[in-house]
């Protein structure tokens, strides 16, 4: 089964993104599903990557996108992951998360995360709803264009 996994800091605020591309009805399953290239796509829950564990590591390995989750401003940990996640193959997704959080909604943290690394990020609020659609699009968009 394709996988797509949500990667983060604790409480970054994955598993609450995890149910709000569910409650999306996971777009990206049925387009893929129309296209018959796949049966399923699954997406991951995984621990902190602040967390001493070896689970999101193990997950790292098998996932095709992964979904970075940044909440605040320090943020060398995620761009030390996302730099593993692509070494291993997977198409990787920032996301500004909790976006309804910022007064800008995000936007200067993106700004901040793109002018570091070069990487576009995507502001999303599993709250408000703001930005799934966008991601779950963007998911979709990298799982078609690896098949
Ligand atoms: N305002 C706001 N709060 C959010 C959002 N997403 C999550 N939260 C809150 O942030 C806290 C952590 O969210 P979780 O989804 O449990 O975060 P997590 O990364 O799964 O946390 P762990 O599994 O413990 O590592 C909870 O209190 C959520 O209600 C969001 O988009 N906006
Ligand atoms: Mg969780």
């Amino acid at each position: 089964m394709r996988q797509v996994g949500i990667f983060g800091k604790r409480k970054s605020g994955k598993s609450a993104l995890m149910y709000a591309l569910t409650k999306h009805k996971i777009k990206a399953t049925f387009k893929a599903m129309e296209i018959g290239s796949v049966t399923k796509v699954m997406l991951v829950d995984t621990v902190g990557v602040d967390v001493e564990d070896s689970t999101a590591e193990k997950s790292a390995q098998s996932v095709e996108v992964a979904l970075m989750l940044i909440a605040n401003d320090s943020f060398e940990l995620e761009l030390a992951w996302i730099s593993k996640l692509k070494k291993s193959g997977s198409e990787v997704i920032v996301v500004i998360s909790q976006a309804d959080k910022f007064a800008d909604g995000g936007k200067a943290l993106a700004a901040a995360v793109n002018e570091v690394s070069g990487l576009k990020a995507l502001c999303v609020s599993s709250q408000t709803g703001e930005g799934v659609e966008e991601l779950d699009e963007e998911i979709n968009r990298l799982l078609g264009s690896r098949d």
